[in-house]
């Protein structure tokens, strides 16, 4: 199947950096609006809508509490995220979720699962990223929740965000495969591999190819599956995208990872997406945002190579 013209694609802006390690990623949403996101998937035949920002809490920049950093505002942002995802996920759109930082993955995951258990659909998570986002507040090193939204999605995090969305654990660890990643803390990791994980890291990647990883990422998808991809803008090698809080070096190249969105655009299944960590304080000419704009292009079905 192929994302047909009728799809509408709605923008939700949702202006946080309450879950981050550094301020800014709350400029990401404008971004991603400046270098001409909706002009760009209008022109590949999609009706899109740009809901604007939603409205919530100020960044209090406060240490961590008991293991967590902002939690209460990180879990206001999360419910006004799960609502609105979910909203759009009803009306028969496929949201755009656009942070903000990755801790914004909770509101909009649980939503998707929500939906999917509504509609009695299978669910797969891709989540692009140069971490496995799967800290608890006993082993994460910084109390910084855009570091724990696999975990909380998984069951292992506070009530007030486990339970966003009714449903303990919203997902279970075996409907998420990991791409790029490269930054796994010690005690995280152990609780990856306790977990089961699926990882596609770099050194799989380096080993075995882009293609070959998301061949098994995108395995046994079928007509029934929904297929959300979390793109962290950190999945990138830095030397491209430099304009996120958190780089770590030895990313997947501009082919790899056009290649990546190609793949998953090939599969006609992707139904929700989110972008994520874009952060303009740290960006050069807003180059970082044209890039992932190009990506998400590619993921809608942009082809960069001459095909048929
Ligand atoms: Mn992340």
């Amino acid at each position: 199947m192929v994302q047909t013209r009728k799809t509408v694609v709605s923008l939700i802006g949702v202006p946080t950096d309450a879950g981050a390690s550094a301020r800014g990623a709350s400029m990401g949403p404008e971004a991603l609006r400046v270098a001409g996101l909706r002009e760009r998937l209008e022109a590949h035949g999609l009706s899109v809508r740009d809901t604007g920002n939603l409205a919530g809490p100020p960044n209090p920049w406060q240490p961590p509490v008991d293991g967590y950093r902002h939690l209460a505002e990180v879990a206001e942002w999360n419910r006004l995220t799960h609502e609105a995802v979910h909203a759009e996920l009803a009306a028969g759109h496929l949201p755009i979720m656009l942070g903000g930082d990755h801790c914004l993955g909770i509101g909009s995951i649980s939503a998707v699962a929500r939906h999917c258990r509504e509609q009695g659909r299978k669910l797969r998570v891709l989540w692009l990223d140069a971490h496995a986002d799967f800290n608890t507040s006993t082993i994460t090193p910084s109390g910084n929740i855009h570091g724990m939204p696999v975990a909380c999605l998984c069951g292992f995090g506070p009530d007030e965000l486990t339970r966003i969305g009714g449903h303990v654990p919203a997902i279970s660890p075996k409907v998420i495969r990991q791409i790029g990643i490269r930054s796994v803390d010690e005690g995280e990791k152990r609780f990856v591999h306790q977990q089961d994980l699926e990882v596609f890291d770099m050194r799989y990647i380096d080993e075995m190819g882009m293609r070959h990883a998301m061949e098994l990422a995108l395995a046994t998808l079928d007509d029934h599956t929904h297929l959300h991809v979390s793109f962290d803008v950190d999945f990138l090698d830095p030397d491209i995208a430099p304009g996120v809080g958190t780089t770590v070096p030895g990313g997947p190249t501009y082919r790899e990872a056009q290649l990546c969105m190609e793949m998953i655009a090939d599969t006609g299944r992707l139904a929700s997406l989110d972008v994520v960590e874009l952060n303009p304080a740290f960006d050069h000419r807003n180059r970082t945002a044209e890039l992932a704009v190009d990506l998400i292009e590619s993921l809608f079905g942009k082809s960069t190579l001459m095909r048929k």
